[in-house]
């Protein structure tokens, strides 16, 4: 019967551990990174599937590129970005935008006859 009369000087102690548990979270969910978000990217001859990829600023993604045929190439000078994008191997490059635009890409691995028109762009939003 003991533990019965105290309880609700336990419900008291505990609503204030509860007030204080919600402030710690509230703190780690401001402070914890943003989720990555996966934008992935098919490449054959002659294109990007999509050509064109919408970002944010300041928003962390992974670009996952494929191709479908042969080896391409994925490069943004802009951003500082380039990689070789191979048959049947999964390439991610991540990257956090830290400037609004519109970024150009390519393929910058010689394909073919429509090599030249192989690029995409992609738009970085505020
Ligand atoms: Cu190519």
């Amino acid at each position: 019967m003991r533990h019965l009369l105290q309880w609700p000087a336990l419900c008291a102690g505990g609503g204030l551990l509860a007030v204080g548990a919600v402030g710690i979270v509230a703190v780690a969910a401001v402070a914890a990174p943003a989720a990555e978000r996966t934008v992935s990217v098919t490449v054959m001859k002659f294109e990007f599937i999509p050509d064109t990829i919408n970002l944010k600023k300041g928003e962390p993604v992974v670009v996952d590129l494929s191709s479908l045929d042969r080896r391409h190439g994925f490069n943004v000078p802009e951003l500082g970005l380039r990689t070789d994008v191979l048959p049947d191997e999964s390439v991610k490059i991540r990257l956090v935008p830290d400037k609004a635009g519109r970024f150009l890409f390519r393929c910058d691995n010689f394909c073919g006859d429509g090599h030249e028109d192989m690029q995409g762009v992609i738009v970085v939003s505020e």
